[in-house]
């Protein structure tokens, strides 16, 4: 048993966990801190607001915290070990080793595609951008790499579908937020749930009563929306993708990444990319505004900033201990991409990873960063500079409040450094693009899904139609 209950991480820091310790399962970190922690010379104090993050790589920062986590949670000296417990846990620890088992399956799968683990994952609504064909994997029959699990597509759990699983809930699965698009890159067509759909944009009842009231608090429902649009959309949670940090490729696998061919390689990292702006576009959409903006500056602020997004989000995805990041199922480091042929491009995008987890994002911080990079009122081709300028003010207004209220007010400048490297990594991105295109103009079209084209291949700056 004790090896099963090793799936599940730390309740405490999310690392591998050793079994229950002091009535809880835990790493062997946090075991070892609780018992320090009880000599009765200890004694800890917070210097911050006293609700610091506890993960893997912070843990250590704040004792105070850390303990309170460990209580909360439950460990304590006269805990009851696992042998004597009740019928009822037992049940219940099994059952949650299963569901993490099934997770990390769902979330191992070599060609995992959106939809595939609804309790690990979060996934993009059929609609957007992908009903008549112009989005690639999930429901092109060329996607190149496994089946693609979206042909039965599932909606996003909004919070009130996860709370209510089971209570009867869920209904008009498959019909996302909305219908399908043109043959355009388009994110307005689904604007309209259907009548039997709960409208995921709708604040909850508090932020609605207290959205009646002025500008401080009516920035916090934003960051409530953002943050909640954030979760839901956000492709994998990162507590499950830290307690997946050990398993790394082996040696063996690398090899066989670095023997594909340029082209494979080439048309796996856009399938992935692709996969990864899916979910960035109905992020968007679930911003509160952004679908009041119109249908050309929602589709420009995609094009300009869905690639920002996935590589502001990939620090969730990476670990900084030994440089790797989560792709295909496993860790792997750059050597993984070797057969791109970008080394400058891979490099500097695993540097920039690394320097953002420098910055110990907690995922609400990660919510509100995303949320001012998409809504960039500089972006070329904009109709409207001024609405969506108003709209960036207000998420930046809640940005700003956010961090003010955690201490963390210094960690904005050096975010604003953060928007300037994005901005060079896109057009390296673009000039790699450019140069593997020139050599092989007549394999491009067959390469990469349609909404890759039409966000990197189309002319990027021309104006829309
Ligand atoms: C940045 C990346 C594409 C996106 C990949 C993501 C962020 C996808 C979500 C996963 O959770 C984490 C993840 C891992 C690796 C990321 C890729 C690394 C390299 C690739 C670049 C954009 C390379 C350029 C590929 C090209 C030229 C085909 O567009």
């Amino acid at each position: 048993m004790r090896a099963q209950i090793e799936v599940i991480p730390c309740k405490i820091c999310g690392d591998k966990s050793s079994g229950v310790h002091y009535g809880v399962i835990t790493c062997e970190g946090c075991k070892g801190f609780f018992r320090r922690s009880q000599q009765a010379s200890v004694s800890y104090s917070c210097s911050r607001q006293k609700s610091c993050v506890i993960d893997r790589t912070s843990r250590n920062r704040c004792q105070h915290c850390r303990l309170q986590k460990c209580v909360a949670t439950g460990m304590s000296r006269d805990a009851v070990k696992f042998g004597r417990m009740s019928k009822r846990q037992r049940e219940s620890l099994f059952a949650e080793v299963e569901r993490v088992k099934q997770q990390q399956q769902n979330l191992q799968q070599e060609h995992h595609s959106p939809g595939e683990a609804d309790a690990l994952v979060t996934f993009p609504s059929k609609g957007l951008l992908n009903g008549q064909g112009r989005l690639g994997e999930p429901q092109d029959p060329a996607y190149p790499f496994g089946k693609s699990s979206q042909a039965e597509p599932k909606p996003y759990p909004s919070e009130e579908e996860e709370e209510g699983k089971g209570k009867g809930k869920g209904k008009g699965k498959g019909k996302g937020r909305g219908a399908d698009v043109g043959s355009r890159f388009n994110p307005l067509e689904s604007r309209q749930p259907s009548p039997d759909q709960q409208p995921v944009n709708a604040p909850g009842l508090t932020c609605r009563l207290v959205c009646v009231l002025p500008s401080l608090l009516s920035s916090d429902c934003l960051t409530a929306n953002i943050v909640k649009s954030h979760r839901e959309t956000c492709q994998y949670r990162v507590e499950e993708l830290q307690a997946l940090r050990w398993k790394v490729f082996s040696r063996e696998e690398v090899l066989a990444y670095q023997s594909k061919s340029v082209e494979e390689m080439w048309q796996r990292c856009a399938y992935r990319l692709t996969d990864s702006i899916q979910y960035v576009v109905e992020f968007a959409k679930r911003i509160d505004g952004f679908l009041e903006l119109s249908q050309n500056d929602q589709i420009v602020l995609l094009k300009g900033g869905s690639l920002e997004v996935v590589l502001v989000r990939m620090c969730r995805s990476f670990n900084p201990d030994n440089g790797t990041v989560f792709f295909e199922g496993k860790y792997g480091g750059t050597e993984v991409f070797k057969s791109l042929g970008c080394n400058d491009l891979i490099a500097s995008i695993f540097e920039f990873s690394q320097s953002l987890c420098a910055l110990h994002l907690s995922e609400q911080e990660v919510a509100l960063f995303t949320a001012v990079v998409l809504l960039n009122p500089e972006r070329a081709w904009l109709q409207d500079k001024e609405k969506v300028a108003r709209l960036h003010s207000h998420v930046d207004v809640a940005f700003k409040n956010t961090l003010q209220r955690s201490h963390r007010d210094t960690v904005l400048s050096k975010l604003s450094q953060k928007t300037l490297q994005l901005k060079s990594l896109c057009s390296l991105h673009i000039d790699r693009l450019r140069s593997f295109l020139e050599l092989r103009p007549l394999l491009a079209h067959s390469l990469f899904p349609p909404l890759y084209h039409e966000l990197f291949t189309d002319s990027p700056d021309a104006p829309l139609e």
